[in-house]
């Protein structure tokens, strides 16, 4: 049906825009349901999960972000959200339905099927001339050749029942309601009825620019984004390597190439942790199917490298010539990434089953996040360090650069070690207690105790008192 059949029926622009679903609501489907309920757009908001439906029409909602709790709460008192785990009546309630749901990489493959099962309600529920817009992140081709194909065998046929359009998100967990507004959105759509209710829709939530595409076009280039930063920290953690191997300190080397005015080299850490950047890459790579494996060397090198970095960290830790079985070692940070309480696919987690492994005491402390991965968890910095032979820095947490090397030389137990694997710490203040200080890709020669010197591993300690 063209756009004057559905004018026909009785619907204008502005009913198009009325109520809104939204299908998921995880870390992204949330911040959208609350984008359009705060656009003014009646939005309801679906979840197989019950708990997260309770605590979004509690005005609670589940995220632990900043400013998500307030906006669940605004947004349902002002009757503007609501959520159910009925799909079928909210999905037939509406006029727009933006898919929201996960996509995990598992077993070597693409997981579908919650996108599928979604799309398969969307096709059976449905309102004649409705749109869907899905966010998901999928493969490339996996919305025509499979997303499609599942709506319409509800009987449904694009372009004459109801218009399509891929708009992958691009938030950053921990920053989502602001980053949901403000970043530019690529919108994929493949006829131009589709793009013109599409971006209608955006429109009444994004601020920043909607960049218009097909279908395919979108699909690949939000995998290409985040395969892009996993290649580039991967290019930062070889420079780790190579730099501890060359004697010299990675993040003072790549302070001074990023003065050049072409080169932006990022950050050395533990590893990619992280919901994207673990996973995406392997998506891309999965549409390929039989092409050959040379196809995406670089992609899946990156990959290794940067799974290798939790490795690293524990032999810098190995290397602690005065570490033994049964010391106690704290571990610091155990979300993904600074400033955020999420544990998924952290680099700490690696980091926490070796040092477990090696049959060490592991305790852990971070600031926002309670998972120990096994570690005991304490509940501060302090207690954490109390007595410890080796304290690993895993995250760059705020809270942690205030730490004063001095002062953890006197908490640990003695001839204890710092192993820094985000460059918190640069000198070595004068202090009461001699501290080791092993700071990951640094390989300037070693100024601390011979006999504490690391093993193996990279690195070498330096001494700070
Ligand atoms: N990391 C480094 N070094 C750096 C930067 C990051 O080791 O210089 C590590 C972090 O510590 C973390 C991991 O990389 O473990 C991922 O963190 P991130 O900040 O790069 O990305 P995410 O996973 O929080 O969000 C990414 C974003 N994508 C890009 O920046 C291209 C976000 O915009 C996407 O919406 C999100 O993935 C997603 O959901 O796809």
């Amino acid at each position: 049906m063209d756009e004057k059949g559905l004018f026909k029926l009785g619907f204008s622009h502005t009913q198009f825009m009325n109520k809104v679903c939204v299908v998921g609501l995880g870390y992204v489907g949330l911040p959208t349901a609350l984008a359009f309920a705060g656009a003014g757009l009646k939005t309801v908001g679906v979840d197989v999960r019950s708990d997260v439906v309770d605590k979004v029409n509690q005005g609670v909602g589940h995220l632990d972000e900043p400013g998500i709790a307030e906006a669940v709460s605004r947004s349902v008192k002002s009757g503007m959200l609501r959520a159910t785990t009925d799909i079928e009546g909210a999905i037939a309630d509406s006029e727009s339905v933006i898919v929201s749901v996960q996509t995990p990489y598992e077993n070597g493959q693409a997981n579908l099927s919650y996108v599928k099962e979604a799309c398969g309600q969307v096709g059976r529920s449905l309102r004649r001339g409705s749109l869907l817009v899905v966010e998901s992140t999928v493969p490339p081709g996996t919305c025509r050749n499979v997303l499609l194909p599942t709506v319409e065998s509800g009987g449904r046929r694009e372009g004459v029942d109801f218009f399509f359009a891929y708009c992958p998100e691009r938030i950053a967990p921990g920053n989502s309601l602001s980053e949901f507004k403000s970043n530019d959105r690529i919108l994929g759509a493949d006829s131009p009825e589709s793009m013109r209710r599409a971006r209608e829709l955006m429109a009444l939530t994004v601020s920043g620019r909607l960049v218009e595409t097909g279908i395919l076009n979108a699909e690949t280039s939000k995998l290409v984004e985040n395969t892009a930063r996993d290649v580039y920290i991967a290019f930062a953690n070889d420079l780790a390597k190579i730099c501890s191997r060359l004697g010299v300190d990675v993040r003072e080397v790549i302070r001074l190439a990023n003065t050049h005015p072409r080169v932006k080299i990022l950050d050395p850490g533990p590893g990619v942790g992280g919901p994207c950047l673990p996973k995406d890459p392997f998506l891309l790579l999965s549409s390929l199917g039989g092409e050959p494996r040379s196809n995406g060397d670089m992609i899946r090198t990156a990959r290794k490298v940067n799974d290798s970095m939790p490795g690293e960290v524990f032999g810098l830790v190995r290397g602690i010539g005065t570490l033994r079985p049964g010391d106690k070692v704290a571990v610091l940070g155990t979300s993904y990434k600074p400033g955020v309480g999420d544990p998924r696919a952290s680099p700490s987690e690696k980091v926490v089953r070796l040092l477990l492994g090696a049959g060490y005491d592991v305790h852990s402390f971070d600031p926002y996040c309670r998972e120990g991965f096994g570690a005991k968890v304490d509940a501060s910095l302090e207690s954490a360090i109390d007595g410890a032979k080796c304290a690993v820095f895993l995250v760059a947490h705020s809270a942690f650069r205030s730490v004063e090397l001095r002062k953890m030389a006197d908490a640990l137990a003695e001839k204890g070690a710092v192993v820094d694997a985000v460059g918190l710490f640069t000198g070595s203040p004068p202090g009461q207690r001699e501290v080791m200080l092993i700071r990951l890709g640094d390989g300037r020669r070693p100024v601390g105790r011979p006999s504490a010197r690391p093993r193996g591993g990279e690195g070498r300690p330096q001494r700070g008192n």
